[in-house]
Protein backbone atom coordinates (compact mmCIF):
# COMPACT_ATOMS: atom_id res chain seq x y z
CA UNK A 1 0.00 0.00 0.00
CA UNK A 2 0.97 3.72 -0.11
CA UNK A 3 2.21 3.53 3.25
CA UNK A 4 5.45 1.75 2.23
CA UNK A 5 5.71 3.52 -0.93
CA UNK A 6 5.13 6.99 0.37
CA UNK A 7 6.29 9.35 3.50
CA UNK A 8 3.42 11.30 4.56
CA UNK A 9 4.69 15.35 4.43
CA UNK A 10 3.49 18.05 7.01
CA UNK A 11 3.20 21.60 5.42
CA UNK A 12 2.46 24.73 8.18
CA UNK A 13 -0.31 26.74 6.49
CA UNK A 14 -0.29 29.87 9.34
CA UNK A 15 -2.89 32.03 7.20
CA UNK A 16 -5.62 33.94 9.10
CA UNK A 17 -7.14 36.58 7.15
CA UNK A 18 -9.63 33.96 5.70
CA UNK A 19 -11.85 35.10 9.43
CA UNK A 20 -11.04 37.81 11.73
CA UNK A 21 -10.21 36.14 14.90
CA UNK A 22 -6.89 36.70 15.42
CA UNK A 23 -4.60 33.51 16.79
CA UNK A 24 -5.30 31.18 14.35
CA UNK A 25 -2.52 31.86 12.33
CA UNK A 26 -0.29 30.09 15.45
CA UNK A 27 -2.43 26.48 14.30
CA UNK A 28 0.93 24.95 12.84
CA UNK A 29 3.32 25.81 15.96
CA UNK A 30 0.83 25.01 18.51
CA UNK A 31 0.50 21.59 16.62
CA UNK A 32 4.27 21.22 16.44
CA UNK A 33 4.37 21.73 20.28
CA UNK A 34 2.47 19.22 21.41
CA UNK A 35 4.47 16.53 19.34
CA UNK A 36 2.67 16.36 16.01
CA UNK A 37 5.67 15.06 14.43
CA UNK A 38 6.91 12.44 17.11
CA UNK A 39 3.31 11.05 17.17
CA UNK A 40 2.78 10.92 13.43
CA UNK A 41 5.89 8.96 13.58
CA UNK A 42 4.55 6.05 15.49
CA UNK A 43 2.64 5.43 12.71
CA UNK A 44 4.70 6.38 9.39
CA UNK A 45 7.53 8.10 8.19
CA UNK A 46 6.47 11.38 8.23
CA UNK A 47 8.43 14.88 6.97
CA UNK A 48 7.74 18.00 8.51
CA UNK A 49 8.47 20.66 5.15
CA UNK A 50 8.27 23.75 7.98
CA UNK A 51 5.77 26.25 7.32
CA UNK A 52 4.55 28.22 4.12
CA UNK A 53 5.75 31.98 4.12
CA UNK A 54 2.78 33.63 4.26
CA UNK A 55 1.89 37.42 2.64
CA UNK A 56 0.67 39.76 5.19
CA UNK A 57 1.96 42.94 3.87
CA UNK A 58 -0.30 43.69 0.64
CA UNK A 59 -2.52 46.95 0.77
CA UNK A 60 -5.53 44.85 1.79
CA UNK A 61 -9.05 45.53 2.81
CA UNK A 62 -12.39 45.09 1.88
CA UNK A 63 -13.69 44.51 -1.48
CA UNK A 64 -17.69 45.49 -1.41
CA UNK A 65 -18.59 43.16 1.52
CA UNK A 66 -15.46 40.56 1.51
CA UNK A 67 -12.71 41.10 3.54
CA UNK A 68 -8.60 40.77 2.39
CA UNK A 69 -9.32 39.04 -1.02
CA UNK A 70 -5.82 40.23 -2.05
CA UNK A 71 -3.76 38.58 0.60
CA UNK A 72 -6.00 35.60 0.88
CA UNK A 73 -5.80 34.72 -2.68
CA UNK A 74 -1.99 35.45 -3.03
CA UNK A 75 -1.76 33.05 -0.26
CA UNK A 76 -3.65 30.30 -1.71
CA UNK A 77 -1.78 30.88 -4.79
CA UNK A 78 1.42 29.70 -2.68
CA UNK A 79 -0.56 27.00 -0.98
CA UNK A 80 -1.62 25.45 -4.39
CA UNK A 81 2.14 25.31 -5.46
CA UNK A 82 3.25 24.10 -2.16
CA UNK A 83 0.79 20.70 -2.26
CA UNK A 84 1.40 20.60 -5.87
CA UNK A 85 5.23 20.37 -5.29
CA UNK A 86 4.78 17.95 -2.19
CA UNK A 87 2.58 15.44 -4.14
CA UNK A 88 5.59 14.70 -6.20
CA UNK A 89 7.04 13.14 -3.54
CA UNK A 90 5.22 12.41 -0.47
CA UNK A 91 1.46 11.21 0.47
CA UNK A 92 -0.63 11.88 2.32
CA UNK A 93 0.40 15.72 2.17
CA UNK A 94 -1.00 17.25 5.40
CA UNK A 95 -1.47 20.88 5.14
CA UNK A 96 -1.87 22.15 9.17
CA UNK A 97 -4.11 25.29 9.47
CA UNK A 98 -4.32 28.34 9.58
CA UNK A 99 -8.16 29.13 8.59
CA UNK A 100 -10.25 27.04 5.97
CA UNK A 101 -10.00 29.60 3.09
CA UNK A 102 -6.36 27.77 2.84
CA UNK A 103 -8.41 25.00 1.07
CA UNK A 104 -8.88 26.89 -2.48
CA UNK A 105 -5.17 26.61 -2.14
CA UNK A 106 -4.79 22.34 -1.13
CA UNK A 107 -7.86 21.45 -3.25
CA UNK A 108 -6.30 23.29 -6.43
CA UNK A 109 -3.13 21.75 -5.53
CA UNK A 110 -4.43 18.37 -5.82
CA UNK A 111 -6.03 18.78 -8.77
CA UNK A 112 -3.71 20.74 -10.23
CA UNK A 113 -1.08 17.55 -9.53
CA UNK A 114 -3.37 14.95 -10.74
CA UNK A 115 -4.85 16.83 -13.46
CA UNK A 116 -8.21 15.87 -12.76
CA UNK A 117 -10.55 16.14 -9.39
CA UNK A 118 -9.83 14.32 -6.53
CA UNK A 119 -12.89 13.19 -4.34
CA UNK A 120 -13.04 16.06 -1.42
CA UNK A 121 -14.42 14.75 1.71
CA UNK A 122 -15.31 18.01 3.35
CA UNK A 123 -15.69 17.19 7.67
CA UNK A 124 -16.82 20.47 9.05
CA UNK A 125 -19.69 22.01 10.85
CA UNK A 126 -20.09 24.54 7.98
CA UNK A 127 -19.93 24.41 4.35
CA UNK A 128 -17.66 26.46 3.41
CA UNK A 129 -19.77 27.08 -0.46
CA UNK A 130 -20.81 30.69 0.16
CA UNK A 131 -20.08 32.38 -3.17
CA UNK A 132 -18.37 35.22 -1.81
CA UNK A 133 -20.41 38.70 -2.01
CA UNK A 134 -23.64 36.45 -0.65
CA UNK A 135 -21.63 35.62 1.90
CA UNK A 136 -23.24 36.58 5.55
CA UNK A 137 -19.68 37.41 7.30
CA UNK A 138 -17.40 38.48 4.49
CA UNK A 139 -15.08 36.13 5.70
CA UNK A 140 -13.40 33.92 2.88
CA UNK A 141 -12.88 30.67 5.15
CA UNK A 142 -17.13 30.38 4.47
CA UNK A 143 -16.19 30.21 1.40
CA UNK A 144 -13.56 27.87 -0.79
CA UNK A 145 -15.84 25.87 -2.36
CA UNK A 146 -17.29 28.45 -4.43
CA UNK A 147 -14.27 28.79 -5.67
CA UNK A 148 -13.56 25.44 -6.40
CA UNK A 149 -16.80 24.37 -7.76
CA UNK A 150 -17.50 24.49 -11.30
CA UNK A 151 -21.16 24.38 -11.38
CA UNK A 152 -20.55 27.95 -10.25
CA UNK A 153 -18.77 29.71 -13.01
CA UNK A 154 -21.04 31.41 -14.86
CA UNK A 155 -22.46 33.27 -11.35
CA UNK A 156 -18.81 33.35 -9.99
CA UNK A 157 -17.31 37.18 -9.68
CA UNK A 158 -14.06 38.41 -10.21
CA UNK A 159 -12.80 38.97 -6.76
CA UNK A 160 -8.69 40.54 -6.77
CA UNK A 161 -6.01 38.11 -5.70
CA UNK A 162 -7.48 35.13 -7.41
CA UNK A 163 -6.86 35.59 -10.86
CA UNK A 164 -5.08 32.34 -10.48
CA UNK A 165 -8.01 30.62 -9.52
CA UNK A 166 -9.77 28.18 -11.77
CA UNK A 167 -12.58 25.69 -10.56
CA UNK A 168 -11.72 22.07 -11.01
CA UNK A 169 -14.07 20.29 -8.91
CA UNK A 170 -17.86 19.15 -9.48
CA UNK A 171 -20.47 18.78 -7.45
CA UNK A 172 -20.68 15.20 -7.86
CA UNK A 173 -17.07 14.80 -6.36
CA UNK A 174 -18.22 16.62 -3.04
CA UNK A 175 -19.30 14.81 -0.06
CA UNK A 176 -19.53 16.80 3.43
CA UNK A 177 -20.32 15.25 6.82
CA UNK A 178 -20.79 16.77 10.17
CA UNK A 179 -22.89 19.78 8.90
CA UNK A 180 -25.35 21.91 11.40
CA UNK A 181 -24.75 25.25 11.07
CA UNK A 182 -25.33 26.04 6.85
CA UNK A 183 -25.94 29.48 5.53
CA UNK A 184 -29.47 29.78 3.52
CA UNK A 185 -27.73 30.43 0.54
CA UNK A 186 -25.54 27.81 1.11
CA UNK A 187 -28.29 25.09 1.34
CA UNK A 188 -29.61 26.08 -1.95
CA UNK A 189 -26.19 25.69 -3.89
CA UNK A 190 -26.24 22.10 -2.30
CA UNK A 191 -29.71 21.24 -3.19
CA UNK A 192 -29.64 22.79 -6.52
CA UNK A 193 -26.50 20.87 -7.30
CA UNK A 194 -27.43 17.86 -5.67
CA UNK A 195 -24.44 18.19 -3.60
CA UNK A 196 -24.02 14.73 -1.26
CA UNK A 197 -24.37 16.03 2.31
CA UNK A 198 -24.77 14.35 6.21
CA UNK A 199 -25.57 16.81 8.69
CA UNK A 200 -25.37 15.29 12.44
CA UNK A 201 -28.89 14.03 12.65
CA UNK A 202 -27.77 11.79 9.32
CA UNK A 203 -24.98 10.52 11.68
CA UNK A 204 -27.44 10.06 14.47
CA UNK A 205 -29.87 7.97 12.08
CA UNK A 206 -27.43 6.28 9.93
CA UNK A 207 -24.29 5.94 12.04
CA UNK A 208 -20.57 7.30 10.73
CA UNK A 209 -20.23 4.08 8.78
CA UNK A 210 -23.07 3.89 6.77
CA UNK A 211 -22.86 7.75 6.11
CA UNK A 212 -19.15 7.24 5.07
CA UNK A 213 -19.87 4.52 2.89
CA UNK A 214 -22.56 6.42 1.25
CA UNK A 215 -20.19 9.42 0.45
CA UNK A 216 -17.45 7.07 -1.04
CA UNK A 217 -20.16 5.47 -2.89
CA UNK A 218 -21.86 8.36 -4.60
CA UNK A 219 -18.03 10.23 -5.20
CA UNK A 220 -16.22 7.09 -6.28
CA UNK A 221 -18.50 4.26 -7.62
CA UNK A 222 -15.83 1.88 -8.79
CA UNK A 223 -13.22 2.91 -5.89
CA UNK A 224 -10.41 4.01 -7.72
CA UNK A 225 -10.45 7.78 -7.33
CA UNK A 226 -6.98 9.88 -4.77
CA UNK A 227 -9.15 11.38 -1.94
CA UNK A 228 -8.72 14.78 -0.98
CA UNK A 229 -9.84 15.04 3.28
CA UNK A 230 -10.84 18.40 4.05
CA UNK A 231 -11.54 18.43 7.87
CA UNK A 232 -12.06 21.63 10.13
CA UNK A 233 -11.48 20.78 13.86
CA UNK A 234 -14.75 22.59 14.46
CA UNK A 235 -16.91 19.40 12.90
CA UNK A 236 -15.98 17.86 16.45
CA UNK A 237 -18.29 18.58 19.37
CA UNK A 238 -16.60 21.95 21.21
CA UNK A 239 -15.96 19.47 24.30
CA UNK A 240 -13.63 17.71 22.48
CA UNK A 241 -12.06 21.19 20.49
CA UNK A 242 -13.00 24.35 21.96
CA UNK A 243 -9.92 25.56 20.62
CA UNK A 244 -11.70 27.23 17.59
CA UNK A 245 -13.11 30.14 16.11
CA UNK A 246 -16.67 29.24 15.65
CA UNK A 247 -17.98 26.03 17.53
CA UNK A 248 -21.47 24.67 16.94
CA UNK A 249 -22.87 22.68 19.65
CA UNK A 250 -23.64 18.91 18.68
CA UNK A 251 -20.38 17.64 16.99
CA UNK A 252 -19.06 14.29 15.81
CA UNK A 253 -17.38 12.19 18.27
CA UNK A 254 -13.59 11.94 18.24
CA UNK A 255 -14.22 7.92 17.70
CA UNK A 256 -16.13 9.26 14.28
CA UNK A 257 -13.61 11.93 13.17
CA UNK A 258 -11.21 8.50 13.57
CA UNK A 259 -13.20 5.87 11.73
CA UNK A 260 -13.33 8.81 8.93
CA UNK A 261 -9.62 9.23 8.55
CA UNK A 262 -8.98 5.35 9.24
CA UNK A 263 -11.27 4.09 6.36
CA UNK A 264 -9.93 6.61 4.01
CA UNK A 265 -6.20 5.61 4.67
CA UNK A 266 -6.72 2.60 4.10
CA UNK A 267 -8.12 2.92 0.81
CA UNK A 268 -4.63 3.54 -0.28
CA UNK A 269 -5.83 6.27 -1.81
CA UNK A 270 -6.27 9.28 0.41
CA UNK A 271 -3.64 11.96 -0.96
CA UNK A 272 -3.78 14.86 1.05
CA UNK A 273 -5.43 16.54 4.26
CA UNK A 274 -6.25 19.43 5.71
CA UNK A 275 -6.49 20.20 9.43
CA UNK A 276 -8.03 23.56 10.06
CA UNK A 277 -8.89 25.93 12.43
CA UNK A 278 -6.89 25.34 15.51
CA UNK A 279 -6.89 28.85 17.23
CA UNK A 280 -4.91 28.34 20.49
CA UNK A 281 -5.80 31.80 21.95
CA UNK A 282 -9.66 30.82 21.91
CA UNK A 283 -9.29 28.40 25.09
CA UNK A 284 -7.33 28.11 27.96
CA UNK A 285 -4.42 26.11 27.82
CA UNK A 286 -6.10 22.78 28.82
CA UNK A 287 -8.87 23.20 26.28
CA UNK A 288 -5.86 23.94 23.69
CA UNK A 289 -3.82 21.22 24.32
CA UNK A 290 -7.19 18.80 24.17
CA UNK A 291 -7.62 20.37 20.72
CA UNK A 292 -4.29 19.86 19.54
CA UNK A 293 -4.47 16.51 20.82
CA UNK A 294 -7.97 15.52 19.16
CA UNK A 295 -6.16 16.85 15.71
CA UNK A 296 -3.32 15.39 16.02
CA UNK A 297 -4.92 11.94 16.71
CA UNK A 298 -7.38 12.50 13.51
CA UNK A 299 -4.11 12.65 11.39
CA UNK A 300 -2.93 9.49 13.18
CA UNK A 301 -5.73 7.54 11.82
CA UNK A 302 -4.62 9.47 8.41
CA UNK A 303 -1.16 7.91 8.54
CA UNK A 304 -1.89 4.26 9.11
CA UNK A 305 -3.51 3.92 12.61
CA UNK A 306 -6.46 2.01 12.43
CA UNK A 307 -10.05 3.01 14.32
CA UNK A 308 -11.60 0.80 16.49
CA UNK A 309 -14.51 -1.19 14.97
CA UNK A 310 -17.20 0.73 13.78
CA UNK A 311 -19.09 3.20 16.44
CA UNK A 312 -22.67 3.16 17.57
CA UNK A 313 -23.65 6.24 18.42
CA UNK A 314 -27.17 5.04 20.18
CA UNK A 315 -25.30 4.33 22.88
CA UNK A 316 -23.33 7.97 23.71
CA UNK A 317 -24.71 10.41 25.09
CA UNK A 318 -26.36 13.26 22.33
CA UNK A 319 -25.49 16.47 23.12
CA UNK A 320 -28.45 19.35 22.51
CA UNK A 321 -28.41 21.78 20.29
CA UNK A 322 -28.58 22.68 16.14
CA UNK A 323 -28.02 19.33 14.53
CA UNK A 324 -29.64 19.45 10.99
CA UNK A 325 -29.28 20.76 7.45
CA UNK A 326 -32.23 22.60 6.96
N1 LIG B 1 -20.98 30.10 7.20
C1 LIG B 1 -20.32 31.12 7.98
C2 LIG B 1 -19.62 32.14 7.09
O1 LIG B 1 -19.75 32.12 5.91
C3 LIG B 1 -19.36 30.49 8.98
C4 LIG B 1 -18.13 29.84 8.40
N2 LIG B 1 -17.23 29.49 9.48
C5 LIG B 1 -16.47 28.39 9.54
N3 LIG B 1 -16.50 27.51 8.51
N4 LIG B 1 -15.76 28.13 10.50
O2 LIG B 1 -16.01 26.27 8.66
O3 LIG B 1 -18.92 32.98 7.58
MN1 LIG C 1 -16.33 25.09 10.39
MN1 LIG D 1 -12.81 25.55 -14.31
MN1 LIG E 1 -14.51 25.19 7.61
Amino acid sequence: TFTRLYSACLIGVPSSKGQRRSGVEHGPEILRKHGIVKKLRKFNNVVDSGNIRVVEDIADDFEGNVKNPRTVGANNERIRDAVKESLKKYRPVISLGGDHSMAIGTISGSATFLGKAPVVIWVDAHADINPPELSPSGNLHGTPLSFLLKELDSSRIALPGFEWCDSQIAAKDIAFIGLRDVDPTELDIIKNHGIKAFDMNDIDRLGISRVLSECLDSTDPNGTRDIHLSFDVDALDPSLTPATGTPVRGGLFKEEGEFICSELARTGRLLAVDMVEVNPLLSDADGTTRTCEAAISLLQHCVGKRASPPFEREDKYVPEGSRTLN
